[in-house]
């Protein structure tokens, strides 16, 4: 996969919530190997397959139809077998607001494209098109239809937040890369429960919340999972949380994520912003620990080296422009 961040026009600002169209990026990673491979080519393995496991470790295994990269975009012609799938966590959540599939009852219109209030279908690429009353990814093809494991058809809004620090030595001077000469950044890194992979500690924006909001409550249950701490302490560190989350923050990117849940109908898209503690003031100082969706929560060296959970490499390289450090 090249740059895939490079390919849009990305603003620094720090306001949220601000909805902006960005450019569609031309393709995914594979979603067969997961790789960023090209299946059209021979030595891959990929090619090999019709179709393909997809989804999490924890889950009944989901074949996805091969999709090479060629064949990606919907204008492409190709003759197309996906596999239909919604998982039945889905399907029965009562959490949900679009619980039913729209093709079920013709009588149902759903606001595409729109915010109603109850949910934000609105994509940050602008207008999707709707076929056969489903929304079709602006990205192309999956090899996937239905909702998969994501709860919304359309877009599935989620925030990430990057927390870092500089990486010092015992005497508090900051650490240098012996490859890039660069300083070092750490980030707050999580290790997901579903995947076992590496992530920044992002999640969903519930119903009718802000932006601002999801970033601060993910934070705190993936990273700030400490039970026995005393509630005066618990109270500081939140509005420490509170202050930073509010007041500071580069957004470094909106809009659609390479997540290996998106489907031909349903797909994430996300707004990832940085917060930097640079003098050891305030974030820097936070001890962290894994909860909920998180097995663990820890401060890791921000740079090539660790390979990421769908998109967060690409938002990380970001940063590591901003900040001028090692990557
Ligand atoms: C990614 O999935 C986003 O970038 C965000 O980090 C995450 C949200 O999903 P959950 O962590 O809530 O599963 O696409």
């Amino acid at each position: 996969m090249g740059n895939f961040l490079s390919r849009f026009n990305i603003h620094l600002n720090t306001r949220i919530d601000q909805r902006e169209v960005y450019r569609i990026p031309p393709h995914h990673k594979c979603r067969n190997c997961g790789q960023g491979c090209d299946p059209s080519k021979s030595e891959n393995t990929c090619v090999n397959a019709k179709y393909t496991r997809t989804g999490t470790k924890d889950q009944p295994a989901v074949y996805r139809a091969v999709v090479p990269n060629n064949k990606i975009n919907w204008s492409t012609s190709y003759e197309y077998q996906p596999v239909e799938f919604t998982s039945e966590k889905v399907k029965t959540s009562t959490k949900e607001y679009v619980d039913k599939d729209p093709r079920d009852d013709p009588k149902v219109e759903i606001p595409w494209n729109l915010d109603d209030r109850l949910c934000d279908r609105r994509s940050y690429h602008g207008p999707y098109k709707v076929v056969r009353r489903v929304p079709q990814n602006p990205c192309g093809r999956t090899g996937l239809t239905g909702r998969g494991h994501l709860g919304h058809f359309g877009p599935n809004h989620a925030a990430d937040p990057i927390v870092t620090r500089w990486k010092r030595d015992q005497n508090g001077q900051i650490m240098v890369h012996p490859r890039t000469q660069k300083q070092i950044l750490e980030f707050v890194c999580i290790l997901r429960k579903d995947t076992n992979e590496y992530a920044i500690p992002g999640g969903m924006v519930e119903k009718k919340e802000k932006v601002t909001d999801t970033l601060q409550r993910e934070f705190h249950e993936e990273t700030l999972n400490f039970p026995d701490l005393d509630e005066r302490s618990k109270h500081n560190l939140l509005a420490t949380i509170k202050d930073v989350f509010e007041n500071g923050g580069i957004r470094i990117y909106c809009g659609y994520v390479d997540d290996p849940r998106n489907t031909d109908n349903s797909w994430m898209e996300t707004t990832a912003y940085n917060f930097h503690d640079g003098n050891n003031e305030h974030l820097a100082l936070i001890e962290v620990h894994g909860g909920s969706d998180a097995s663990k929560a820890f401060w890791h060296d921000l740079g090539s080296e660790t390979p990421l959970y769908a998109s967060h490499a690409e938002f990380l390289t970001k940063v590591a422009d901003i900040h001028n450090a090692h990557w």
